[in-house]
């Protein structure tokens, strides 16, 4: 039992006219349990604000009539940590009793005077520079605390308690190897002496779980593996006969919500593996795309609900469950919601994975190769983001969400880095509104033989987006009683990545945007009340706090490498006593998929992750005479290719930091390539 020399809570039980002591409950950190359970005030102690994931703040200091005169009350840079190309910041701060915990893309954690942005102590990772199986750029999500302790994940998928006054470490638990693929990039939760972890690596063929741990010792309590082994229940949506269970993905990018009085703990979770080839995996791959319901105690199944059957688009259900209460027909319902990169928000019963409002299972375009499934998921309501790609230049096909694709190319929509991507979604009790961001975005999806080798990237096939093709955003006000778009701000950049908001009971949503603004909405009606330029990408969910009456909001500000924001290591308070003023407007984004800056004519060199940048090519676009031969040199930190788009007729293969490949252009054309695990990173050679 987890009792240490905390006050004891008598649970008394009722039997004929006598009252009974059945057994003394002990709570390890009774005061952070009572805040996780309430509506979130002064302190903001779990990523998600409480076990709800709502973020959503009772504080009003800041409202509607005022916010206008919000400025920076003090920012700070985090000594270099997390600053550079490889990295996105996308923490959301946490504040207990006027104390600011953050940690950034390189896992190393600091304690600030939230007050004053003073730094009160450090912990640096040292994490290895040379992990490699990191998918998606060097991120970490968030801490959480509890017992006097800081927790969190970290890439080398090592999870680390320290004191929260000091900031020493007090234990480490690796929950698997990166090595293997798997690495973590979400925030845990703790609750009742326990912490919960999800785990990623889905394109590196691995076994998605959640990890229970105590939060005292660090020692491993259980494990909720997302595939379940053959023989368990969800089996036989696998071929039988194989190892799928071993490396079909399904990991947890999100931080899980808890119910305490259903005593179940609830995440999503990602694609298959491997990604784009469902050849080899005939069925609906339970339990990859989906919400699950798990005992909070035992880790035992509950329940699940699937989002996308068989899914060979990457369409992740990567932004974080989140739990709120509703009446429909009359009856009070216990809901659970999730934005997923279809576009759509799943809303169910939280205590069956039941539909609240309706889903229907509707017949979808068939590929016999790919073994697709014959129906999928359609929620009631409106999607976020266009259901169906336009036809491009150079391609054939183009076809809405579940088309089919095989060997040639096919434009979809949503990409499978479309919809609602790791950003979070508030929800507020006040309008009944989820407030969800979304990608607008167009990948060709294509598919290839991919065999399985441990530690490697294993998806089977790729999306890019086409040279020239349009992204952009959204940010969509939902309403929870009908699923239907109240209203939608279209945004010029794409949003939903890893970025997010937050609203408050002052009527008052905030988000952070891609070209560095700091922005205010009008909760209910949308309309934009505040703008503050930071400096750096603003790609972080915001939160609140107060200290000494006062009420503050923060966010990190640091850009995420896969939209292309502005990198940095800062992190922003705001109050409305504040005295500093706006930055510089960072360069912004880009709007357009495909290689940019200037054509480099002579020059047969490209060198990859040059210049702190570790996510492209330099130069991007070189102008060589037939018969050249172009040397392609990785200068990253990890692991990349010079991919001939689509067609792969050309192909530097894996290159290691210092690795160097030629390649020799006999004839003239265009030739675009990206990066195989970098589907984002866009080069050009012009042969003339
Ligand atoms: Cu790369």
């Amino acid at each position: 039992m987890r009792c240490h020399n905390q006050r004891l809570v008598p649970m008394l039980v009722t039997l004929s006219l006598l009252f009974l002591v059945v057994m003394p409950v002990w709570a390890a950190d009774p005061e952070i349990d009572r805040l996780l359970r309430s509506p979130v005030g002064k302190d903001w102690v779990t990523n998600g604000g409480n076990l709800t994931n709502q973020r959503y703040s009772t504080l009003k200091q800041i409202d509607t009539s005022n916010v206008k005169n919000l400025k920076g009350a003090w920012m700070i840079r985090l000594k270099g940590s997390g600053f550079g190309g490889k990295y996105s910041h996308e923490v959301t701060p946490l504040v207990k009793d006027g104390v600011m915990y953050v940690i950034t893309g390189n896992d190393d954690a600091f304690a600030l005077n939230a007050k004053t942005g003073e730094f009160l102590w450090e912990y640096w990772s040292g994490i290895d520079q040379q992990i490699s199986t990191v998918c998606c750029g060097w991120v970490n999500r968030g801490v959480t605390l509890g017992e006097g302790m800081v927790f969190f994940g970290q890439l080398d998928a090592n999870v680390v308690a320290l004191d929260a006054k000091t900031g020493k470490v007090v234990w480490k638990t690796p929950i698997e190897k990166w090595e293997n693929g798997y690495t973590i990039t979400s925030a845990p939760i703790y609750y009742d002496g326990m912490i919960y972890i999800g785990i990623s690596g889905g394109e590196f063929g691995v076994r998605g779980r959640v990890t229970a741990l105590d939060a005292k010792s660090g020692q491993i309590l259980w494990r909720a593996y997302t595939l379940p082994a053959p023989g368990e229940p969800g089996s036989e949506t696998w071929p039988p006969g194989t190892d799928h269970s071993m490396r079909g993905g399904a990991t947890v990018w999100n931080t899980p919500a808890l119910d305490p009085e259903l005593g179940l703990v609830y995440f999503a979770t990602g694609n298959c593996g491997p990604d784009y080839d469902g050849a080899s995996r005939e069925g609906d791959n339970l339990f990859c795309a989906s919400i699950m319901a798990v005992n909070a105690k035992t880790g035992a199944y509950a329940w699940h609900f699937q989002q996308v059957h068989h899914d060979i688009w990457d369409y992740d259900a990567a932004s974080p469950v989140v739990l709120f209460d509703t009446v429909i027909n009359g009856q009070p319902r216990k809901g659970i919601a999730e934005a997923g990169r279809t576009g759509w928000v799943y809303l169910l019963d939280r205590t069956n994975g039941k539909p609240l409002l309706g889903i229907e299972e509707r017949p979808v375009p068939q590929e016999p190769r790919q073994k697709t499934a014959k129906t999928q998921p359609f929620p009631v309501g409106d999607a976020v983001v266009p259901l169906c790609a336009d036809l491009l230049p150079g391609y054939t096909k183009a076809g809405c969400i579940f088309e089919p694709f095989w060997e040639t190319p096919v434009l979809i929509q949503p990409s499978g880095i479309g919809g609602t991507n790791w950003s979070p979604v508030p929800y507020s009790p006040d309008t009944g509104y989820f407030y969800v961001p979304g990608t607008v975005r167009t990948s060709a999806f294509t598919r290839y033989d991919n065999k399985f080798v441990l530690g490697k990237r294993y998806t089977g096939g790729s999306q890019a987006a086409p040279i020239g093709s349009p992204q952009s955003g959204t940010f969509t006000a939902i309403d929870s009683k009908t699923n239907k778009i109240v209203w939608q701000n279209k945004q010029p950049y794409r949003t939903g990545q890893g970025g997010g908001a937050m609203v408050t009971a002052g009527g008052l949503v905030f988000r952070g945007a891609s070209d560095g603004n700091f922005l205010a909405l009008d909760a209910r009606t949308g309309e934009e009340l505040w703008r503050f330029q930071t400096g750096f990408g603003a790609d972080a969910p915001p939160m609140t706090y107060e200290v000494d009456g006062e009420q503050y909001l923060a966010i990190a500000t640091g850009g995420n490498q896969s939209v292309g924001s502005a990198f940095g290591d800062a992190v922003w308070a705001f109050s409305l006593n504040g005295q500093l003023r706006p930055l510089w407007p960072p360069p912004p984004p880009p709007t357009v998929s495909g290689p940019t800056g200037p054509i480099a004519t002579g020059v047969d060199a490209v060198k990859i992750g040059d210049r702190n940048v570790e996510y492209s090519y330099f130069p991007s676009r070189i102008r060589v005479k037939v018969g050249s031969t172009v040397t392609f040199t990785n200068v990253g930190d990890l692991n990349h290719t010079a991919t001939a788009m689509e067609t792969r007729e050309w192909d530097t293969g894996d290159l290691a930091k210092g690795g160097s490949k030629a390649i020799t252009f006999t004839q003239p054309g265009n030739y675009y390539f990206i990066c195989t695990p970098h589907p984002w990173m866009y080069g050009q050679v012009i042969v003339e």
